[in-house]
């Protein structure tokens, strides 16, 4: 298969002055009528053109009215074409009830819907299909359904008619259309500068008009966050969203039209749980949000990725944060990093937040680009100042509106405002890979020096590795505790560097990127004392609760490795800061999180430590008992005080409690036996609570009748039932979840098509880390056999859980083998797709 090289990229010949399409919907025939109005972008165009088109049937096709009989191949359409400006028209016809794949035009109970991104609108009917081709689109709709729908504004519609104008010139990757008997949870939004906006969450009848209430609070909300921290405002006459069951992707900004996976949009207290809440309120934002950081502003080739997703992403995470707690969601934004973006970086599906190559550009919907890429924008508004980021980003839509651009003109606006060169910035996007940074002190008569040196491992996809620009945020504490050095931005740009602090009056303690201030491994050895003592006193929430991870960290590293007994101090610093009730119950259920298996597996092996996941299982389960005994006294009072008994709301306050009781919950159960848990479930009323305890219960091998009612309750509900495939498998003990989740596929309700189906079931064996490592290779085994069944019907999805083999160099040869086996086993079979065979290929390297 052919790779894509961004060195390579040219721009098309031709501009697109309009698009008219005409679509006649029909399940199995629809017929897409195109008008395409070309005119010459380039001073020489070619003589001939090519049109992206696959799985299409072509009826006809002409041009300036001449019928035209153009070379197909599975890749598109090419022909002569006149020189100057001409009008392509062609028809053709699809099968969307065959499409199985989700992407171009498709069927989901019964509904039409389209997914582009990123290179769907080519199954639609043949087009330039790249991102940087922006035209205005008219679209007509024939169709039975009661509800047509695409982007921009409604025009005149009747029975089986509908016809939509887009103002704004887009790519087609945001084109969007949906078909279906649908009802509307309406509201309206005013602009700031006046504009009545429509809002319509549209889902099928039938219970999920119940589920929308939440998501449309939170779209107002977001429209009005643009407005004020932004200045951006909403630029069409309606908003639509559209509730999907079997999508792909979490949710897709197509101009106007917002198509949501059910699961990322439909949420009720009884079904839904804080963090479902809490996710549909970022998704919503998130999508809203590229209305200006996408669709008004848009990427020149696929390459460019994070232009869009970076910046969407770190708006949506500084929406959360202005909405909710801000070190709460910064917290769990590293967690996250560090689970899904870290493991990618330092291993073989290593990319830089900018790739350079790709076979399959779906396959680059990663961690990297979305998250990491976020944070590259949060060291850029650390390193110029939030003043100048905002004045940047003023100049960014004022100077690229209506503009497919790149990574080089989004960091000009940033030399612009500041004067400041950003070249060795730049090397965020292009350089694989998580620097190291290394820490060594010196104190000397009232002089601290903090000397750091950076390092990033060399990868397949960055052989050589050249100094970043580290922005590393630093504060210095006094033996009581004091801030004797508030918060200081370092800037490291050499290799080595040192920076000084004269006049302090005793060693001080370092608080060493606070706030995580770069996307970088801390390398500072200091002692367990040092960090209790920052787990009691420092004042930055983050680093906070970063000494009380890297206390759990070691030990739990310490234990998995031999039979040492849990470190005290992390014991009695745990308790002390559970204890203070002036800290947000949000934070302290963070603090009493332990780091994943698979975590202390990747840090034992950083430490050149070949991680065995059954000891480390082991290890975590003893950390566990270790707490609930030492928090024996505590726990009892801690479920009192945060029993939340008010009326149910998602908000941060409620839910901050509701997170310490299910984590405290989940403790106390190793001391009761799970008698607690088990009334706390037949008592809930909400699924946060209901879950929590049937998590607690399930974590020490009960819960068997009530994992029973939970389905008898909840079989209705389909994005309940994903939770309860998913529960049972992630919460099984390792030496059971292969056994489980063999039952479950050949449970009647596991529609294995429906990606969020598949994704709760194998999605969750691939997360019980002790389970899928099982050392027969059964895990793998049967992973590997889900991935080649699903991998025909939706190649998308198949590859993208691909990614829960990337770390397999990290365990022993015996398990590499096995693993080996498997990658072996999927890469010679048959058919298989380019998605999947690109994945695979790099996984092997
Ligand atoms: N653009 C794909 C879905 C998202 O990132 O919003
Ligand atoms: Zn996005």
């Amino acid at each position: 298969p052919g790779t894509v090289y961004l060195s390579d990229y040219a721009p098309f010949g031709w501009l697109i002055e309009s698009v008219h399409l005409e679509f006649d919907l029909d399940p199995d025939a629809t017929r897409v009528k195109s008008r395409i109005v070309f005119s010459p972008n380039l001073n020489s165009p070619e003589q001939e053109f090519f049109l992206h088109g696959e799985n299409l049937r072509l009826i006809s096709a002409r041009i300036d009215g001449t019928a035209i009989s153009p070379r197909i191949t599975r890749e598109g359409l090419t022909c002569p074409v006149p020189e100057g400006e001409f009008l392509f028209e062609a028809e053709v016809e699809i099968n969307p009830g065959a499409n199985t794949a989700l992407e171009g035009l498709y069927l989901s109970n019964g509904m039409f819907c389209t997914q582009c991104e990123a290179e769907g609108f080519r199954k639609i009917t043949y087009y330039p299909d790249r991102p940087e081709v922006m035209a205005v689109f008219t679209v007509e709709i024939n169709g039975s359904a009661s509800v047509l729908l695409s982007n921009g504004n409604p025009g005149p519609r009747g029975p089986g008619h509908a016809l939509w104008h887009d103002p704004w010139p887009k790519p087609s990757y945001l084109f969007a259309l949906v078909a279906g008997d649908l009802v509307a949870h309406s509201d309206r939004f005013t602009t700031a500068s006046g504009r009545r906006v429509d809002l319509n969450l549209w889902v099928r009848p039938g219970g999920d008009e119940d589920k929308c209430a939440f998501a449309m609070e939170a779209l107002k909300r977001a429209m009005q966050w643009d407005e004020q921290v932004y200045g951006r405002e909403y630029d069409l006459d309606v908003f639509n969203i559209v509730a999907v069951d079997d999508f792909n992707m979490g949710a897709m900004e197509n101009k106007g039209l917002n198509v949501f996976n059910s699961a990322a949009v439909l949420a009720s207290p009884e079904t839904s749980t804080d963090a479902n809440f809490e996710r549909i309120e970022a998704i919503i934002a998130h999508e809203y949000f590229h209305n200006w950081t996408g669709n008004r502003i848009t990427c020149r080739d696929w390459f460019q990725l994070c232009l869009k997703e970076g910046l969407t992403v770190f708006r949506d995470a500084q929406f959360t944060a202005d909405m909710r707690s801000a070190p709460v969601k910064r917290i769990r934004d590293v967690i996250d990093l560090r689970a899904r973006q870290f493991p990618e970086d330092n291993g073989p599906l290593a990319h830089p937040v900018r790739p350079d190559h790709f076979q399959e550009i779906n396959n680059f919907y990663t961690a990297t680009v979305y998250e990491k890429g976020a944070e590259v924008i949060g060291m850029l508004k650390r390193l110029v100042g939030d003043k100048a980021y905002a004045e940047a980003l003023e100049l960014y839509f004022a100077r690229f509106d209506g503009q497919a651009i790149t990574i080089e003109d989004w960091l000009s606006v940033f030399e612009d405002v500041t004067g400041r060169e950003l070249c060795q910035f730049l090397r965020w996007y292009t350089q694989a890979g998580t620097p190291r940074v290394a820490v060594k002190e010196e104190y000397d008569s009232g002089t601290y020096t903090l000397t750091f040196t950076q390092s990033t491992p060399p990868s397949a996809a960055s052989p050589v590795q050249r100094p970043q620009i580290i922005p590393i945020a630093v504060g210095l504490l006094g033996a009581n505790g004091d801030e004797v050095v508030p918060t200081q931005m370092l800037e490291l740009t050499k290799d080595s560097q040192s920076f000084t602090f004269e006049g302090l009056s005793g060693r001080p303690v370092p608080s060493i990127l606070r706030d995580f201030s770069a996307p970088v491994i801390l390398e500072h050895e200091i002692s367990d004392a040092e960090r209790a003592f920052l787990l009691a006193h420092d004042t930055d929430p983050f680093n906070r609760w970063e000494a009380g991870q890297a206390l759990a960290r070691e030990t739990l590293c310490y234990m998995a490795t031999s039979d040492a007994r849990p470190n005290p101090d992390y014991l009695e610093g745990l308790r002390a800061v559970l204890r203070d009730d002036s800290l947000d119950p949000a934070y302290r259920a963070l603090m009493l999180g332990l780091p994943g298996e698979s975590e202390i597996a990747l840090a034992l092996s950083a430490h050149g430590i070949i991680p065995a996941p059954e000891a480390i299982h082991a290890a975590r389960e003893r950390l566990l008992d270790a707490l609930s005994e030492t928090l024996a006294d505590d726990l009892p009072a801690l479920l009192d005080a945060n029993a939340v008994r008010e009326r149910y709301s998602p908000d941060a306050a409620q839910s901050g409690r509701r997170a310490l009781f299910t984590a405290a919950l989940a403790l106390w159960s190793r001391r009761d036996g799970g008698a607690r848990a088990a009334s706390e479930y037949a008592a809930a009323d909400n699924m946060t609570l209901q879950l929590g305890a049937l998590g607690a219960l399930l974590a020490i091998g009960r819960g068997e009748a009530e994992t029973a009612a939970f389905y008898e309750q909840w079989r209705h509900e389909r994005l309940v039932i994903d939770k309860w495939f998913a529960i049972q498998i992630s919460h099984a003990a390792p030496d059971a979840a292969v056994a489980k989740t063999r039952a479950l596929v050949q449970h009647p309700d596991f529609n294995w098509k429906n990606p969020n189906r598949f994704r709760a079931v194998l999605g969750a064996l691939a997360g019980n880390h002790g389970g899928f490592h099982s050392r027969d290779g059964r895990g793998y085994a049967l992973f590997a056999d889900w991935l080649l069944t699903l991998d025909p019907v939706n190649p998308q999805t198949a590859a993208r859980m691909c990614t829960a083999f990337q770390s397999w160099r990290h365990y022993d040869g015996g398990r590499q083998m096995l693993i080996g086996a498997q990658l072996d086993r999927i890469a010679t079979a048959g058919g298989r797709s380019k998605d999947m065979g690109e994945m695979i290929a790099r996984i092997r390297a």
